[in-house]
């Protein structure tokens, strides 16, 4: 891979990287309410919804240091129509649920796009320049417009945070991979309502040489960011001083 001013490398598992922030983004998915709070989406199905706030504080560090070292930030959603055109019959009647997709809840209809819970959560909003994909399945780029963002942003790499490991952040890795784009999935920035899952999901994309992706840690990637973050950093306070 050729070299430039904004290659860094990042230590990873199986292997350390070599990402050209450049051709990076951050990919945040399903940091939802129904998914991480009581009374949505992720407790109707009988899911200890506690498990998965260990992931937001690391998710948020990420966030804030692609945000000041000027990386694309896409956050995705998972959600139905609220008149349930894009919900496969399958989905909606599986497993035996509280409440099925599309029935009333504490924060309004589970899983609808527009009702409180499939709303991102407060800590980790997007800011309005940064893209929101939103997607009926469990992959990010199944029926959405992720690869052709993607393609016209120049991207070749991702670092892939949020919930489920084994679930939506397995699967969108599974997608990515297979569409030539290396990933790197951070470890304390996912979960699982299982951690033994967790285990396994990250185990399963570093395995064989890396498989499907690398595993890394919020921690490496701010220490790879540094340089990127220290100098917006100062600037900044240039900023803040010449207004003074
Ligand atoms: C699930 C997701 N677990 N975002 N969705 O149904 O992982």
């Amino acid at each position: 891979m050729a070299t430039s001013a904004t290659t860094r490398l990042l230590d990873a598992e199986p292997q350390p990287i070599e990402l050209d922030w450049a051709a990076t983004a951050l990919v945040i998915i399903d940091m939802q309410r129904d998914f991480l709070e009581p009374g949505g989406f992720g407790e109707t199905l009988g899911n200890d919804v506690s498990q998965l706030a260990r992931a937001v504080a690391p998710c948020a560090s990420v966030l804030a240091a692609a945000r000041a070292a000027g990386m694309l930030v896409v956050h995705t959603r998972e959600g139905h129509l609220p008149d349930l055109s894009d919900a496969p019959p399958a989905k909606i009647a599986r497993g035996a649920p509280s409440r099925r997709i599309g029935d009333p809840g504490p924060m309004g209809r589970i899983l609808i796009r527009g009702e409180a819970g499939h709303d991102f959560i407060p800590e980790l909003y997007p800011l309005d320049d940064e893209i929101v994909i939103d997607k009926p399945g469990k992959g990010a780029f199944y029926a959405t417009d992720l690869g052709e963002i993607l393609q016209n942003f120049g991207i070749a790499n991702l670092l892939v945070c949020g919930v489920t490991t084994e679930v939506c952040v397995n699967t969108t890795v599974r997608e990515v991979n297979d569409r030539g784009y290396r990933c790197v999935v951070l470890a304390d920035c996912c979960a699982s309502y299982f951690p033994e899952f967790h285990e396994m999901g990250l185990n399963m994309i570093k395995a064989q040489g890396g498989i499907f992706g690398w595993v890394s840690s919020s921690a490496a990637v701010r220490a790879a960011m540094t340089p990127e973050i220290l100098a917006t950093e100062t600037s900044n306070q240039r900023t803040v001083g010449a207004a003074q």
